[in-house]
């Protein structure tokens, strides 16, 4: 008698796993869309096999269905995801996966996004392939943890990430108190968040470009986002400078039609928004915006306010707190450990990892 269990053999979960590897391999790589591993196997052979592009198109079967053709016809495909069946930016992998006349596909987790969530099952048996899913389930559900959240909440998934010195001190002003090890940890968040959140103090105060400044991940750098409710921000500043085409995005509350026109000039995009009660904005409220305007990961590098604010209202999936081996030497500096202390409490019941960076320390809230 066959049971739920033996569903899948030996063989599956080690062709699961070429996919899961694969899809790995492109994680934070491929923008707002996901990183989906691809293999096909036909007699026990990988005959073809794909991950989601840089940037997140052409997606994995494509690029897998569009070598070996041959070969492919009567294969078993292997995803890490429930295959698109939606028209996107890109036609349904569905439609694909028909036309190379593959016989089986095997699945892990389903779409969570809307258009394809739970139907490809449907379509593909219409036309007499046979579907499985589940396989390895427990290390997909890791992979896609971040999207599977923007996705069912239509909200962004937040990481937080702040650097202070070995009292728990950071600066005021740009100053690196973290080593080179800290930075490349800290720059591949920048190139894995669509859009980095910050205010516009800081901007005054530090003049960040906020870009991702790894080799050959420049062109990953998020959109960067500025609270700025009276449009404050100097124009002078980095941002400002580098700033093209809807790169850089001010939420404002302000009816300064002359900085408005200087900063469209700049080719900053303006965002009015709407004050809450307390006359500040709803962070709340603002990062569904953020969602709605197609970012759905959120890096949040700013003070110490609008970072309290963030964890009072436990708006961080996660939280990145370096610390130095040194002590800031000039006076402008800000006590964080209230900071610590509130993730310590926020994410009590969750996980915390320590690592050292060569002299600096990490903890990892999530
Ligand atoms: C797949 N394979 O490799 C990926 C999928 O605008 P589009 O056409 O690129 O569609 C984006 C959606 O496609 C995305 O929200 C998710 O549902 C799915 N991603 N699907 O079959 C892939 N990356
Ligand atoms: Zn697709």
């Amino acid at each position: 008698m066959s049971t739920r269990k033996d569903k899948f053999t030996k063989k599956d979960r080690y062709f699961m796993t070429v996919a899961i590897n694969l899809a790995k391999s492109h994680i934070g790589l491929t923008g707002t869309n996901p990183s989906v591993g691809c293999v096909v196997v036909k007699n026990n052979n990988i005959v073809s096999f794909g991950v989601t592009n840089i940037n997140g198109r052409p997606h994995a079967e494509a690029l897998a269905l569009s070598k070996n053709k041959k070969k492919i016809i009567g294969s078993t495909v292997y995803l890490t995801l429930e295959p698109c069946s939606h028209y996107g930016k890109t036609p349904p992998c569905t439609k694909t996966l028909i036309k190379s006349k593959v016989k089986k596909v095997i699945y892990s987790i389903a779409d969570y996004d809307e258009r394809s969530f739970n139907k490809s099952k449907k379509i593909l048996n219409f036309h007499k392939i046979q579907t499985l899913s589940g396989l390895l389930k427990n290390e997909t559900k890791k992979i896609y943890k971040n999207y599977n959240f923007s996705k069912k909440n239509n909200f962004p998934y937040v990481t937080g990430k702040i650097a202070a010195s070995l009292d728990f001190k950071i600066a005021k002003g740009n100053f690196q108190i973290t080593n080179e090890y800290s930075k490349n940890v800290s720059h591949q968040l920048r190139y894995k968040n669509q859009g980095i959140l910050t205010s516009y103090r800081t901007i005054n105060s530090d003049n960040p470009r906020l870009t991702c400044r790894l080799n050959g991940l420049e062109r990953l750098s998020p959109k960067k986002l500025v609270i700025d409710k009276n449009l404050k921000i100097n124009l002078n500043s980095n941002i400002l400078k580098n700033a093209f085409k809807n790169d850089t995005i001010i939420f404002h509350n302000s009816k300064n039609f002359k900085k408005i026109n200087l900063l469209k000039k700049k080719k900053a995009k303006l965002i009015f928004f709407e004050l809450d009660k307390d006359n500040y904005f709803n962070l709340n409220k603002l990062l569904k915006k953020i969602y709605e305007i197609g970012i759905p990961n959120v890096l949040v590098e700013c003070g110490s306010n609008l970072t309290k604010k963030m964890i009072s209202k436990n708006l961080f999936n996660e939280f990145y707190l370096f610390r130095s081996n040194k002590n800031l030497k000039f006076k402008k500096k800000i006590k964080i450990l209230d900071i610590r202390r509130k993730l310590n409490n926020t994410f009590k019941y969750k996980k915390l990892v320590n690592t050292y960076l060569d002299k600096n320390s990490l903890t990892h809230y999530y």
